[in-house]
């Protein structure tokens, strides 16, 4: 089977909606570093849209800071790609034109620096996930002694991190007298522009401090929300994309037909027309940054542990687990709901049934791993935030109590074949060790993990209002694994 490019573009099914517009004409007006499925399957689907209305200035350079991957699999398929959505009964296929260049950092950081430079970028995006910010996910300040921001200091125009990107491309643009860009995080962290913000102006400032009082004045750092769940893509997925498309596309992504993004409109160098795609612009962005991150992350990472110690290898499986469906749906409504004010217009219970029927979705096998992954970095802001705010409204701690218990025993768990579960988590290492060498009580694996301040702070190991219900949890969590619901 020949391979989707350019140049095989003509031998799609006329079904199969591909770019109308000249590929050759685009400009590279946004780099995106963290080029993964997530930017793929949302961001760089808005910017197609874009070059579809014949705005050719917003071009994607998509990095990658780590692993060279999607830049050796969309090379040969000159960036095209293949985006399916996939409904509960139905999939549609997109082709996407929208990145037209693909770097990998490692491999020549000076090169990414100077294309971050060039006079047409007027916007650097990112999806780095939590821990590629590089903060102490505890204090939410940049972590100095961060392996990658080390590095970063001691060789400034080499960097590793992404605020190392961005500091050493502003300070470039500065020296060739080009004003900044902005830059958009489009990561799940709440205030997620302010927190790159005083990154980059922190790392800027350790070694120029002149750079760093140019960037607080000049460079805007708005925060959004994004919303689209997207599965890690299989071979099982890209069999499928070729049946459908008559080609191989050797790096499809598989997503949900629901979008969403809201950004805070804070752009002095210029933005696409987002509007015309439905993107929310507006002036105060954590409304929904709360709703989203407490509802349905939260509900994700609840769904994580607890499915996952109940057998459940995916959300479709979990979410319509007897016991543990209904049990999600009340954490939602019941323990979520009073923490959160909500943008004026939103319906609070039409968010949460939507989000219940998006679970349910089962032509996405999203698995309940992939969102396990990096808990030490997600907990803080699935729950971690509604806890406290429970605990100030003197409310119980409620089900979010399973929720840690949930994910202390996940991480010294086992699955149903006796393997010790997968902790894909820059601290997974220090976890297994404190349970290690915790000793064998309740009271002591609970201890040992809520005693990591970096994610659990140092107000709530000491506040028997959340250690008992964690510690309750727990202990009936190991009694009766999946059945204890009641
Ligand atoms: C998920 C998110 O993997 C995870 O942790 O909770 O990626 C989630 O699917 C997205 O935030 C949905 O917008």
């Amino acid at each position: 089977m020949s391979q989707l490019s350019t140049a095989t573009l003509g031998l799609l099914p006329p079904r199969i909606r591909c770019p109308s517009y000249d590929r050759s004409k685009v400009k590279l007006g946004i780099v995106h570093l963290g080029i993964g499925a997530f930017h793929r399957a949302h961001q760089a689907v808005y910017a197609d849209d874009m070059l579809e209305r014949g705005d050719l200035r917003w071009g994607i350079l998509g990095a990658s800071l780590r692993s060279p991957e999607t830049r050796d699999r969309l090379g040969p398929q000159n960036g095209l790609y293949t985006v399916a959505l996939r409904g509960s009964d139905h999939t549609d296929y997109r082709i996407i034109g929208s990145v037209i260049r693909c770097m990998v950092g490692p491999e020549d950081p000076a090169a990414l620096v100077e294309a971050m430079a060039q006079t047409d970028v007027k916007l650097v995006t990112l999806t780095v996930t939590e821990k590629g910010y590089c903060l102490d996910p505890g204090t939410g300040q940049l972590d100095e002694s961060h392996t990658d921001i080390v590095h970063d200091l001691a060789h400034p125009s080499h960097p590793r991190s992404a605020p190392g990107f961005i500091v050493a491309a502003l300070r470039l643009r500065h020296e060739y007298g080009l004003p900044p860009f902005t830059v958009l995080s489009c990561d799940n962290l709440p205030a997620n522009g302010q927190k790159l913000r005083a990154v980059v102006i922190r790392l800027a400032s350790l070694t120029d401090p002149v750079l760093g009082s140019f960037i607080a004045q000049h460079v805007a750092f708005p925060s959004s929300m994004v919303d689209r769940i997207v599965p890690q893509t299989t071979d099982e997925d890209r069999a499928s994309v070729a049946l459908a498309l008559g080609l191989d596309d050797a790096w499809p992504v598989v997503t949900e037909p629901f979008t969403q993004w809201v950004i805070e409109d804070n752009f002095p160098e210029g933005r696409p027309d987002w509007g015309a795609s439905g993107v929310e612009l507006i002036t105060e962005v954590a409304p929904y940054e709360a709703m989203k991150l407490r509802w349905l992350n939260g509900a994700h990472s609840m769904l994580a542990y607890l499915g996952s110690l109940a057998g459940h290898l995916t959300v479709a499986e979990a979410i319509v687990d007897p016991n543990l469906g209904p049990f999600i749906a009340a954490f939602m409504a019941d323990d979520v709901t009073p923490t959160l004010t909500l943008p004026a217009h939103a319906n609070g219970a039409a968010y949460c049934a939507a989000l219940l029927e998006r679970f349910r979705n089962t032509s996405l096998k999203h698995r309940l791993a992939q969102i396990a992954s990096d808990s030490s970095q997600k907990i803080p802001q699935r729950f971690l935030g509604t806890a406290r705010d429970r605990l100030g409204l003197g409310l119980p701690l409620g089900r979010l109590a399973y929720g840690i218990a949930g994910f202390i025993r996940y991480t010294g768990g086992r699955d149903a074949m006796g393997a010790p579960f997968v902790l894909n988590d820059p601290m997974a290492g220090t976890i297994r060790q404190r349970l290690a060498s915790a000793g064998a009580t309740p009271e002591a694996a609970i201890d040992a993990v809520l005693g990591l301040q970096s994610m659990f702070g140092t107000d709530l190991l000491t506040d028997p209002r959340f250690r008992l219900p964690v510690l309750q949890a727990y202990q009936k969590l190991g009694a009766k694994p999946g059945l204890w619901f009641d």
